[in-house]
């Protein structure tokens, strides 16, 4: 049995915010070993149980693949109606970017069938979130249901899919509630990955219920089936509460197999069956395989990124198709995942904003970081390039190979720091000219080339996230960013990251729940004394108070550590620009 399971472990803690007992020392391990545990991680998604006594549910358990054909089937009636009917997705940061992904392409398939476009997407914080970290509005119900009902104005039938990994966002528990009052219309449904008793109970500001409230009365409705709760158990992360690793990854299985499931019972007449669904999983395992049969080569790539990162460079995606959305999104996440700037990881796609289908159409005015068209790259980006950048082209071999040879040959012009991750099938051959163009070729091998009715580039979409995924959580470690398996210099910008913080620093130093608080609020309002008005003021102001500061949890951690003022942190800090030697020198010389 997993430690993990064992009662004692963490008991405070949702299997998503607890810490991983594989990757207790993922910040020591080298590149080829940061892989091997992500992969480990990664192939948890697929565990069949959890313990003899079946304690969690599984993606393969009988009760969740149930509820998965139910819904196949409510698509496929969706489909069948789609003029006053539609399918919402909504979530906050990574859940919301899945909920783009999903709606784009599967509208994008929906299209090529000549069908109507039954899919909608909702991001807090709007299309902006999409490219960049606004976790602040996550902690809105009020804003979560007014944005649902503005997009579902004048349905008369809407499959309303809210996802949460940590069941914790109170933005999408404000639109599961406003669902539960309009069953006329909606038939609500939440993803996530804890069981409903672990789901977040803290009082939300200004609102009175809380997410687990929220479930609970869900779960009435779900016996009569117009209501579900897909909450199988992934166990912990790689980085502790990254759910955009494991639990992105498993939303993205989740939600394309019920889709899919649904569009061929309508446009092929298939039988739904439990056994079709379970089909689908084995593929995804298959995909997992496939993918880290490569793992030396993604270990390479890791290295190549952290050194890259050590020195300061800039990683640049520049990808082709929905793989260069993966990109985008991958080099979004590292600025809430690891306080990235917003220049260290960016992500390229070959038509931009024409290409991305977003809601509010074209961002590129709202700031440099919001250019991600190829020609952005090649007019912002390309003309600056340094030694210490490293730029990944992310492509399949069915995309535009003359387009993706000129500008290959117009980065080597600028650095010999240019490698390939892209997709082959045996009907497709990488010509000798362009593979010598790229520094190292990292390949992922297909049967053949992938239909629409297959969902087109799923597959790939998902390898690609993984790879990307390893890439920049590995290059970071390698930079420094992790210490143990936690991220210790988060921003504090919501309440969810307020209570980890918290929870980082009692782990770490032991100190009551009092005093971690204390010396975090400390760090926020960057003072030695807390004024009343202070600690009076409730979590959401602290977490905007915390947003214009940076290294707020190291500081307290070592406030803590060394029983010091909190000048004397920075100061510690300052000498050690890199966090995890900081924490570690604290630690060390706090035992002598
Ligand atoms: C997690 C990522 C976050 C989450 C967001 C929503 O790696 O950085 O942006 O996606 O906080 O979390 P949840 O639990 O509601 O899906």
């Amino acid at each position: 049995m997993e430690t993990w399971i064992t009662a004692g472990y963490e008991p405070s803690l949702p299997v998503t915010e607890k810490s991983n007992p594989l990757t207790r020392d993922i910040d020591k391990a080298d590149a080829k070993h940061i892989v091997h545990l992500l992969k480990n991680c990664d192939a948890e998604i697929f565990k069949k149980e959890w313990d003899a006594h079946g304690s969690y549910q599984t993606l393969s358990s009988e009760s969740v693949i149930q509820k998965m054909v139910h819904l196949a089937k409510k698509v496929e009636e969706i489909l069948k109606d789609p003029e006053e009917s539609l399918i919402v997705m909504s979530g906050c940061g990574t859940s919301g970017r899945l909920a783009f992904l999903l709606a784009t392409s599967f509208n994008g398939l929906l299209k090529e069938l000549q069908h109507d476009q039954i899919y909608y997407y909702i991001i807090a914080g709007g299309d902006k979130a999409l490219l960049t970290s606004q976790e602040s509005t996550e902690d809105s119900p009020q804003r979560g249901a007014e944005m649902l009902r503005m997009a579902c104005e004048g349905k008369k039938r809407v499959l309303f899919i809210g996802i949460s990994c940590g069941l914790s966002a109170p933005f999408v528990a404000g639109q599961i509630d406003f669902c539960m009052h309009n069953m006329n219309v909606f038939t609500p449904v939440v993803i996530g990955f804890n069981p409903v008793k672990m789901a977040r109970n803290e009082p939300i500001c200004g609102w009175p219920l809380t997410f687990r409230r929220v479930l609970k009365r869900m779960e009435e409705l779900q016996k009569s089936n117009e209501a579900f709760i897909i909450n199988p158990v992934l166990g912990p992360e790689a980085i502790s509460g990254s759910s955009r690793l494991k639990g992105g990854s498993a939303t993205k299985i989740v939600l394309e197999t019920i889709f899919l499931a649904g569009h061929e019972a309508f446009f092929s007449s298939k039988n739904i069956t439990v056994q079709h669904i379970l089909n689908w999983m084995e593929i995804y395992k298959d995909v997992h395989t496939v993918t880290y049969s490569q793992s030396d080569k993604i270990a390479f790539l890791v290295q190549q990124v952290g050194e890259s990162l050590q020195q300061s460079g800039h990683v640049y995606y520049v990808g082709w198709s929905s793989l260069g959305v993966m990109g985008v999104i991958d080099a979004s996440e590292c600025i809430p995942t690891f306080g990235a700037d917003i220049e260290d990881v960016r992500g390229f796609i070959w038509k931009g904003y024409d290409e991305l289908k977003n809601n509010e159409g074209d961002l590129s005015s709202v700031g440099p970081a919001f250019r991600i068209g190829h020609v952005d790259f090649v007019n912002d980006i390309l003309p600056h390039v340094s030694k210490s950048d490293i730029i990944i082209f992310l492509f399949a071999l069915d995309d535009d190979l003359r387009d993706i040879e000129t500008l290959a040959n117009q980065t080597k012009l600028k650095t010999s720091n240019l490698h390939a991750v892209y997709h082959a099938y045996p009907e497709c051959s990488f010509p000798i000219d362009l593979k010598k163009v790229f520094s190292s070729v990292l390949s992922v091998a297909w049967p053949a080339v992938p239909l629409v009715s297959e969902g087109y580039h799923i597959k790939q979409e998902l390898s690609t996230k993984w790879i990307l995924n390893a890439i920049s959580t590995g290059g970071h470690i390698l930079k420094g960013k992790i210490y143990c398996n936690y991220m210790l210099d988060l921003k504090v910008t919501n309440t969810k990251l307020f209570k980890r913080a918290v929870n980082i620093l009692q782990k770490f130093t032991r100190c009551s729940y009092s005093e971690s608080l204390k010396a975090l609020l400390q760090a926020i309002y960057d003072v030695e004394e807390l004024t009343g008005a202070m600690t009076d003021a409730d979590v959401i102001e602290h977490t905007i108070a915390a947003s214009t500061r940076t290294r707020v949890l190291p500081t307290a951690l070592v406030i803590l550590i060394r029983r010091c003022s909190i000048s004397e942190a920075k100061s510690r800090l300052d000498a050690h620009p890199v966090i995890r030697e900081a924490v570690e020198a604290c630690l060390a010389a706090s035992q002598d």
